[in-house]
């Protein structure tokens, strides 16, 4: 059975849960905290970082890298589209998001979540002001400019969905909530793929292991 390495409350770990239960693959949690500089867990990602999944001899690190596999060998239901420039787009937007933007969600989830709650500190407040009101506004008016009024980005429920909105969802854990009069359409697809099916049963499976479920 596939293995998944990592942790619930990931926004990357999360979209290989997701991807796996939409695609309706068995898999097995390996508890595995991040930031941990686990010798062991380095044997089978250098990185040390989360998700790594083991599929048979295979093992990858990295859930962009993960995901596209999974789409690749296990190709239904789609998680990517057809189009060349669709999927190019797709791509696109899981990398952004998975960079830069998931970085500056982390520094708001990490300063008023992590601080207070698991190391007891104060949060670094000109840190949180400078992503949420400089660095921030521009990726989220791009974004907002890419997405539709209503629906998903490419007609059904796929990963660029996912990948826009996982670091919002841990933004949103640390009391970040994206500006609806300003964003609107960021909003609307946040709200959307926190009810999607799948996302839904994660993200309580994640609030239980969080301890807020
Ligand atoms: N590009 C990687 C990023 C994974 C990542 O940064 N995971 C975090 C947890 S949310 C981690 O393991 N951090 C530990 C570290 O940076 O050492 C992916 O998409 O999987």
């Amino acid at each position: 059975m596939i293995k998944v390495y990592g942790v619930h409350g990931s926004p990357f770990v999360r979209k290989v849960f997701v991807a796996l239960d939409f695609k309706g693959i068995p898999y097995e949690i390996v508890p595995q905290m991040p930031f941990t500089g686990d010798k062991d867990y380095l044997k089978i990602n250098p990185l040390g970082k989360v998700p790594t999944l083991v599929d048979g001899d295979l093992t990858l690190g990295d859930s962009k890298v993960i995901c596209r596999y999974l789409e690749n060998a296990y190709p239904e239901p789609a998680l990517y589209p057809a189009d060349p420039a669709d999927k190019a787009m797709a791509d696109w937007y899981e990398d952004l998001c998975g960079g830069a933007v998931a970085e500056m969600a982390a520094g708001i989830f990490f300063q008023r979540f992590m601080r207070p709650f698991a190391f007891k500190q104060e949060p670094d407040e000109e840190l949180v002001s400078n992503i949420i009101e400089k660095r921030l506004p521009p990726m989220l008016n791009y974004l907002e400019s890419q997405l539709p009024n209503e629906g998903w980005v490419f007609g059904n429920f796929m990963m660029a969905d996912l990948s826009i909105v996982s670091p919002f969802i841990n933004a949103g854990y640390a009391g970040y909530d994206i500006d609806d009069s300003t964003w609107p359409r960021m909003a609307g697809l946040v709200q959307r793929v926190k009810e999607q099916a799948q996302v839904k049963a994660c993200l309580e499976a994640e609030a239980r292991s969080l301890g807020f479920g």
